[in-house]
């Protein structure tokens, strides 16, 4: 009742307002003043090039005195690439939007209204049409086309022997899959099978899952092809590692993938910032819910491609882990299963698993 009455009084206040306008503007009439309007359109007119000057005054300032601020380094060879090609659309709208942004202004300027000047009529120009279609189309299609062929080579297979990882979204955090050190090939995984264990859905009938190994930190070797193979298990996320300038959705229901080259490691980087304490990190990017700001993820580049493989080494098997699993290894393939994983063959639970009941005496 109250917002009704208030609104109703901002109602009564206009139409107040707009009949003292009117009055004043019949008395005027009445009086046989000269019309006002002339006056404030050159008004308007020297208003609308203070406007521009210190709009673009603004606007120039304000992109250099804070460019460090945007600026980050970049960590990965597509990054070049892909800061290129972002500099060059920048340049491209910068030219555009200062001509509109001048010639907009300029005309409300120099085209005022005065009084005896009559409008020019042009019915059309061929010539200037060609050519306003023509030169962006141009541009147009180098930009997306040289954007196509980015995103073709970022999304391409990768290479026979590049460094396969898998990285899981959920609500609220990233979880890394690697295969083993030895095998080198990530198991496959069916969704049907995730439980409060067995997080990714791990296929224990392929033996490539065997020495498969989770990490909550993302390590890369620096150098060398990695393929991100990307998937969610409620809702869109997104992998985003800015100074690599990768970014890659993470779908429930689709795997989408992400290949790159680091090229500079954690070290390298903490040399190039004089920050000693600088580490690369992930966050998502796609507003996932609640926990959205909490889904930071740890990454860290290896200066080789044996340091990487060293710590590979250093990691346990998720089946070691979780040795329970054993129970699901097919029984003709639980042997191999044991020794990939790292099982010791007398572990109750191996012994629970195993075909053959082992008794003393
Ligand atoms: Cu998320």
């Amino acid at each position: 009742m109250m917002s009704l009455i208030i609104s109703l009084g901002v109602v009564l206040v206009l139409a107040i307002l707009y009949m003292i306008f009117r009055i004043g503007n019949l008395v005027g009439l009445v009086k046989g003043k000269k019309d006002e309007s002339t006056s404030w359109n050159d008004i308007n007119a020297y208003l609308m090039m203070i406007f521009m000057i210190a709009g673009l005054g603004a606007f120039f300032w304000y992109s250099f005195a804070h460019f460090d601020s945007y600026k980050l380094p970049v960590a990965s060879e597509h990054g070049v690439i892909t800061d290129n090609l972002f500099w060059v659309t920048m340049w491209v709208t910068v030219i555009a939007f200062v001509i509109i942004f001048i010639v907009m202004f300029w005309f409300a300027y120099a085209y005022r209204y005065q009084e005896g000047r009559r409008a020019s009529y042009i019915a059309d120009n061929h010539k200037l049409e060609i050519i306003w279609t023509v030169i962006p189309a141009i541009v147009l299609a180098l930009l997306i086309f040289s954007g196509l062929k980015a995103w073709n080579d970022i999304t391409a297979p990768a290479s026979k022997d590049a460094v396969v990882i898998e990285l899981i979204g959920q609500q609220f955090l990233w979880t890394a899959r690697y295969p083993g050190v030895k095998d080198k090939q990530l198991g496959n995984h069916n969704y049907k099978m995730i439980d409060a264990s067995n997080e990714f859905g791990l296929d224990l009938s392929d033996k490539n899952s065997f020495d498969d190994f989770k990490s909550l930190e993302l390590h890369l070797p620096k150098g060398k092809e990695i393929q991100l193979k990307i998937r969610a298990k409620d809702v869109l996320h997104s992998v985003f590692l800015p100074h690599f300038r990768l970014k890659m959705d993470a779908v429930p229901g689709m795997q989408t993938t992400f290949k790159f080259v680091a090229t500079k490691s954690t070290a390298d980087m903490r040399e190039e910032t004089g920050n000693p304490n600088f580490n690369y990190e992930m966050a998502c990017t796609e507003v996932c819910g609640k926990g959205h700001f909490s889904m930071k993820f740890p990454v860290f580049v290896h200066d080789t491609v044996e340091d990487y493989e060293k710590w590979m080494a250093s990691q346990e098997a998720w089946l070691k882990q979780n040795p329970d699993y054993l129970q699901r290894v097919p029984v003709e393939l639980r042997e191999a299963a044991m020794i990939k994983a790292g099982i010791p063959a007398d572990s109750k639970e191996a012994i629970a698993a195993s075909p053959v009941t082992v008794t003393l005496n």
